[in-house]
């Protein structure tokens, strides 16, 4: 496939919407075609699934949830990530793949193989070229995630992960960790750091890539 696919991940509120769109506007000022996208909530089915899924007065079983995230991506991938890479375009993707691993089996305590092969199953195999960790403690990014929930009056909506106990988001920041130790795709950065600094380092990594022509 021709074009490029980032993926970021982490806990609430680590910032990565706000890196993402800073990435969006570097990578079109360097003349690159760039689409953002997000897990769940891309495609038009997946915005339907989106507003069950995070619904915190929706109770939905944990197996309910698996399959949800995993329709959402099944369609997501088809419908616009595949579309996209075809034409060459650069893929920025607000979680993908890994926030399964690290939601529904170190936050759930589904089998992580098993997470592994329906993962591969919904996305077709695909994975992304580049994905970017935020990493921070959960109750940072936690507090960051309620105050601008608060603000854009989201609590019930889109709170459903968020509601959940501080040594959930404690399992999940060390899924992350593990995962990105275990595979040369990931970047881990500090997501305790400014915005700009976050930005500037992973800018860093993406200009490298451009450079080895590794990102056309
Ligand atoms: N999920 C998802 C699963 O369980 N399994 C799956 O397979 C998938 C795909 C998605 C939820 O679904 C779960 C994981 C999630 O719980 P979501 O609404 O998309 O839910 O929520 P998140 O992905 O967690 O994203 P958030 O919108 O909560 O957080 P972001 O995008 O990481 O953070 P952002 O950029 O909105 O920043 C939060 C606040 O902090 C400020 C921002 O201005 C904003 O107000 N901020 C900073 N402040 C200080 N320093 C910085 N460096 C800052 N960066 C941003």
């Amino acid at each position: 496939m021709a074009g490029f696919f980032i993926s970021f991940e982490g806990t609430e509120g680590a910032g990565k919407t706000t890196l993402i769109q800073k990435l969006q506007a570097y990578l079109s000022a360097c003349g690159k075609d760039v689409v953002l996208t997000r897990e769940p909530g891309g495609s038009g089915l997946g915005r339907k699934l989106r507003a069950i899924i995070l619904n915190a007065e929706e109770k939905i079983s944990s197996g309910a949830e698996l399959f949800l995230f995993l329709a959402d991506r099944a369609e997501h991938v088809e419908e616009v990530i595949k579309p996209a890479l075809k034409q060459g375009k650069i893929v920025l993707c607000d979680r993908f793949v890994d926030s399964t691993v690290a939601y529904q089996g170190y936050g759930r305590g589904m089998d992580k193989a098993l997470l592994e092969t329906l993962n591969g199953v919904a996305a077709g195999g695909l994975l992304p070229d580049l994905t970017i960790v935020l990493d921070l403690e959960p109750e940072v990014g936690l507090n960051r995630a309620k105050k601008r929930n608060a603000e854009q009056n989201l609590t019930v909506e889109e709170g459903r992960f968020e509601a959940e106990a501080l040594a959930f988001h404690q399992k999940i920041r060390q899924g992350f960790l593990e995962l990105a130790e275990s595979n040369s795709r990931f970047l881990v950065v500090d997501a305790m750091q400014d915005a700009d600094t976050v930005f500037e380092q992973v800018r860093q990594k993406i200009a490298g890539m451009l450079k080895s022509e590794k990102l056309r």
